[in-house]
């Protein structure tokens, strides 16, 4: 799906602001009455004050006033939005347009034009934020007979981070022409010497056109080449090179009758990305992953797009020597993409398939009771939704130089039966929808150790979360190094041809708080915590990256072991740095991006 620009044929106008709101039931062919208002984008969550609303499940009613503009004969108006969490139902005037399920990957519905006439309409968006065994991420749905008689719908996560919901990211009206580029896939091709480039970019349109131009700019907007075809050859490209971006952009432009009908403009990079020996390559040099798992999770904002914590938070990676970060756990903005590739950072691109592990809920007393977990393979029915969502983020982001690798899911119990046959198609699809064939990886969990899991030979990168000295072996970091020798050891010798990626290790720090002894908890101990594993890493041959967990500290949902978020930021919510900053920073302006384990 295109990103919304402005173009000579297009026009597009952002209905971001200040929106009417209602939470509960509303009937969407009445104008909505409320005294209640809410910013678009933003999660609902933190910027309402009383605590039933914070936490609310159910639906959330946006509404606002838009001008209709003036529209030529064979134009036509859309609505998109950037994210709607998890599920937004849109309406013009009462009229229901269509519903979009999954909350982190764009959508739109053009207005019909029974409405082109009107001077305004009313945009209705009905938002609703439960989560069950159906949807991803997932979340344990329950419905409480309150003492009043009144039902209070719960959602229990199944994961690890706050439930945030709202209109979270830009909604735009755009007004195109009727018969319009409706997408353009870039791929190049390079050649193994890197000297030249064969750059394919396929546009596909509403209907059949007389004539479609391709012509490839360079940053200086210099014309390096043109086709008719969509194929264009060049030679001595410049390539989009780790921490050393270098963007073209591809113009499009359908014609018909002589008349220019559509313009739009793509950046893309050219790069090359593939798994071969055990090594992570890009560009043909093997590539070390230093890095992050990330949330979007920002005060006020929530999980609403926060441009300039994106900007800072990117900065802040760059300067202490890292260079990639994961979209843990579902598909980032659009505008985050745009940076890393603007910025020259490493992006593992993964979707919202977290929670599906059903023992988890259990060994957090979701479940109430003690209630025995089942088999998660038997119990979720998720594989809908997560075919819809591979197909989303790769139609989304399959022109993204720096996406180099997307995760299939976090944390499966892949270690149940069924694992093998849920996962099997689900990878096969991801490799096949993406034009540039890149790796496809599963972060593996701690349960699913190398003797009991099933599906990591589907891979091409084993990817794995561990907590040795914090889950396992808690404050002993000498049993903690052994265990997680002795494991990634196991997991190089059974996969001696992939590469390994530590995706998350970390432990739960306090700013500020410091002991004599070191304990859990403390500065100290996330210092030596840090220490212990990139010891280990250093010896394995086939380890090609470290991210840690995680860049900040993050809002959960309340639980026993969460102090108010999950602390195991490098940096606290707000973004300071916790005394592990320089610790790291030292060690990884010390490893080069490139060439960190050369056999
Ligand atoms: C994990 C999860 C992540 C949690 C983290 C933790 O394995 O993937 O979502 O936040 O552990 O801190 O427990």
């Amino acid at each position: 799906m295109l990103y919304p620009i402005n173009t000579k044929t297009r026009t597009i106008q952002s209905l971001n602001g200040v929106w009417r709101f209602k939470q509960g039931n509303h009937d969407p062919e009445t104008v909505l009455d409320s005294n209640e208002v809410m910013v678009v984008p933003t999660s609902f969550n933190d910027v309402i004050v009383e605590k039933d609303k914070r936490s609310y499940i159910g639906d959330s009613w946006y509404e606002v006033d838009i001008v209709i503009p003036k529209l030529e004969d064979q134009e036509e108006l859309a609505l998109r939005f950037g994210s709607v969490t998890h599920l937004g139902k849109v309406y013009v005037n009462g009229k229901y347009l269509g519903e979009h399920k999954g909350g982190y990957t764009p959508f739109e519905f053009s207005i019909p034009e029974e409405f082109y006439q009107e001077d305004s309409v009313r945009l209705t968006v009905c938002v609703n934020n439960e989560l069950n065994y159906t949807t991803l991420p997932v979340g344990n749905y329950v419905e409480e007979v309150q003492e009043d008689g009144k039902i209070h719908k719960k959602v229990l996560e199944n994961f690890d981070f706050y439930n945030y919901a709202g209109i979270h990211r830009n909604v735009h009206l755009i007004k195109r022409p009727k018969n319009h580029i409706k997408d353009i896939v870039i791929t190049s091709q390079l050649s193994d010497d890197l000297s030249e480039a064969k750059i394919d970019v396929t546009v596909k349109s509403v209907e059949v056109v007389d004539r479609i131009s391709v012509s490839i700019f360079d940053e200086q907007n210099r014309l390096v080449g043109k086709s008719e075809n969509g194929c264009i050859v060049l030679q001595h490209p410049r390539l989009w090179e780790v921490l050393d971006a270098y963007l073209y952009t591809a113009r499009v432009e359908l014609w018909l009758n002589g008349e220019l009908l559509d313009t739009y403009t793509e950046p893309f990079g050219i790069r090359s990305v593939n798994v071969k020996n055990g090594q992570f390559f890009i560009n043909n040099k093997p590539f070390y992953f230093k890095g992050f798992g990330k949330h979007e999770d920002t005060y006020i904002n929530g999980r609403g797009l926060n441009e300039a914590a994106n900007l800072m938070d990117l900065n802040l990676l760059k300067n202490i020597g890292a260079n990639s970060f994961r979209t843990s756990h579902y598909p980032y903005s659009e505008e985050m993409m745009r940076l890393a590739d603007r910025m020259g950072i490493v992006v593992v691109d993964e979707i919202p398939a977290v929670g599906l592990f059903q023992e988890f809920s259990a060994s957090l007393d979701l479940l109430g009771n003690g209630e025995k977990p089942k088999n998660t393979w038997e119990v979720m029915q998720t594989k809908a939704a997560h075919e819809q969502v591979i197909d989303e983020l790769i139609a989304r982001d399959k022109n993204h130089p720096s996406v180099v690798m997307w995760v299939v899911a976090n944390e499966p119990a892949s270690h149940e039966v069924g694992a093998r046959a849920y996962f099997e198609p689900l990878i096969e699809q991801m490799k096949t929808a993406d034009p540039q064939h890149r790796p496809v990886t599963l972060v593996n969990i701690m349960l699913a150790t190398p003797d009991k899991d099933e599906v990591m030979d589907l891979v091409d990168v084993i990817s794995l979360n561990r907590y040795y000295g914090w889950y396992v072996h808690h404050g002993d970091l000498v049993k903690a190094e052994q265990g997680l020798r002795e494991e990634l050891q196991e997991w190089q010798r059974l996969y001696p041809d992939k590469p390994i990626l530590m995706t998350e290790y970390g432990a739960d720090t306090l700013p500020g708080l410091q002991s004599m002894w070191d304990i859990p908890y403390t500065e100290g101990y996330q210092v030596d915590y840090y220490e212990t594993n990139h010891r280990v890493f250093d010896e394995i041959p086939n380890l090609v990256g470290e991210q840690v967990w995680n860049f900040a500290d993050f809002e959960t949902n309340v639980m026993l072991i969460r102090v108010k978020g999950n602390h195991k930021g490098l940096f606290s919510r707000n973004r300071e740095p916790k005394q592990v900053i320089r610790e790291i920073k030292k060690r990884w302006t010390s490893i080069s991006d490139y060439h960190y384990k050369s056999k």
